[in-house]
């Protein structure tokens, strides 16, 4: 398999270089951290290491120190399509290069190959009640699969340590491989459809998707294909990458470490945020009987505010300028979309929103995130979803496939570099009160 054959080749080079830092700098202090930051969600606190990504709070995403217009401009592209190859993508987070074509297309070649979703993964999606949000779905669809581990099984077998990236790296090429057809199949079972689509085997993964989710629109696999490589990875602090390595570093599989990863990404502070966004937006369309004028606008995100609730697809924990991905997503539905009122509101939002957050004076990135448009892009493409309720919320599931290829990555790098399991240290209220009396009566001393 190519990825196997170019990781063989590079992790050897990795491993002495990230020895010899550990040999020769190993004691240099990196951060320091305030109480603060122990009680406040260990925000900034430089404690993480990837390679696969970075988040400038200026710039935005790198991946693998590319910009997102870079990666969209030098990744290889289907015939015809817009944007590139979701395989070359995979490509590029595991090896650090930007493929040709013939090697995107070999990486789609193994996904190909192992799309075929075991029949018992239906039959237990199948018997969860209607009440099931596609998140708790996508999630058990996962964890059922757990049994096919190939790590596990060569673990037991009692594989070396230098060898456990390989079999993780087939996990995690097995598990992607059936996610577009688990996630469609969660989509028709929500939507009551009876899908009788046959996706087309010439085609691209994203592609094949589009023909499985029976969206009519033309355009929808580029768009998948754009969609899945900007919410690929975001580095290692977001709630799914840091789940997804906390659990594999105990060792766990790929199956246990992702499906962990999606609860968290479930949550209306991260991935959810996309499915908030449109609800939030169909709230304002509903109580205005259509597009509101500015000043409408600017007084809902106040009541939003007033109430206690944040404003969905705003803010971010590491970001301080607009996303990029948003902005990628605005180019394309500013080119693509049509005359469509709930996309007048996005562009709406983006003009009036920031200045509201502005003026409530503690939002620390007044600026819109990736999920402030996603979903009102995926809507116009024909995906419906129910607006509130429990059964509701498939926009995140697509979050959830595309932040598989980043986080998958990451925990075979992990594997490869031997990283150890996670185990930061907690102290008591009372510890860091005496740590605070400590430092208050060295100062006075001094004074
Ligand atoms: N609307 C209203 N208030 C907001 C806000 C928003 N969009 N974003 C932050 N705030 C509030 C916080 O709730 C916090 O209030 P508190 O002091 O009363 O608790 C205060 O502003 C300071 O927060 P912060 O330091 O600026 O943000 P954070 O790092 O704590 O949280 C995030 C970051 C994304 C959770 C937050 O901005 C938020 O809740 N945004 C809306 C939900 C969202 O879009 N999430 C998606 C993020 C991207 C992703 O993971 N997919």
């Amino acid at each position: 398999m190519i990825l196997k054959e170019k990781l063989e080749t590079s992790i050897p080079v990795w491993r002495e270089r990230v020895n010899a830092l550990l040999r020769q700098h190993g004691d240099i202090v990196v951060d320091e951290i305030t109480i603060s930051q122990v009680y406040g969600g260990m925000r900034d606190v430089k404690s993480l290491v990837t390679d696969i990504s970075y988040v400038d709070p200026e710039e935005g995403l790198r991946l693998r120190s590319y910009t997102i217009p870079e990666v969209l401009n030098r990744l290889p592209k289907p015939p015809k399509a817009e944007n590139p190859l979701v395989g070359g993508l995979y490509y590029l987070l595991l090896t650090g290069e930007f493929p040709s074509l013939e090697e995107a297309l070999q990486v789609e070649d193994e996904w190909r190959q192992r799309e075929v979703v075991p029949e018992y993964v239906f039959d237990v999606l199948n018997s969860m009640p209607e009440y099931t949000s596609p998140m708790t779905m996508f999630t058990q669809a996962i964890l059922a699969m757990q049994g096919e581990s190939i790590f596990l099984r060569k673990y037991d077998e009692g594989m070396r340590k230098d060898q456990y990236w390989i079999p993780m790296l087939e996990d995690s090429i097995n598990l992607f491989a059936k996610l577009p057809s688990i996630a469609s199949f969660i989509y028709h079972l929500k939507n009551k459809h009876i899908s009788k689509a046959v996706a087309d085997n010439s085609l691209d993964l994203a592609g094949r998707f589009g023909q499985m989710m029976e969206v009519d629109k033309k355009g929808f696999a580029d768009l998948m294909r754009l969609y899945m490589i900007i919410h690929s990875d975001h580095e290692s602090g977001n709630v799914s990458a840091h789940t997804t390595h906390l659990v594999a570093s105990a060792l766990s599989d790929i199956y246990y470490a992702t499906s962990a990863a999606m609860t968290g990404l479930a949550g209306p502070l991260h991935g959810r945020a996309n499915q908030d966004t449109l609800n939030w937006i169909y709230k304002l369309y509903d109580k205005y009987q259509g597009i509101p004028d500015k000043e409408e606008l600017r007084k809902f995100a106040w009541e939003t505010i007033k109430s206690g609730k944040v404003i969905p697809g705003y803010g971010h924990g590491v970001l301080r300028k607009t996303d990029p991905r948003f902005s990628v997503l605005m180019e394309f539905g500013d080119k693509y979309i049509v005359d469509d009122d709930l996309y007048k509101l996005v562009q709406m939002i983006f003009e009036i929103v920031p200045d509201v957050l502005k003026e409530y004076g503690k939002v620390k990135d007044p600026w819109p995130n990736v999920d402030a448009i996603s979903s009102t892009i995926l809507r116009y493409y024909g995906l419906n979803d129910c607006h509130s309720g429990s059964g509701c919320g498939f926009y995140t599931v697509l979050f959830g496939v595309s932040r598989i290829l980043g986080v998958s990555a990451n925990v075979i790098w992990a594997r490869a570099l031997g990283q150890p399991i996670e185990r930061p240290k907690s102290l008591t209220t009372q510890m860091l009160e005496n740590i605070a009396n400590n430092i208050h009566q060295q100062i006075e001393k001094f004074e």
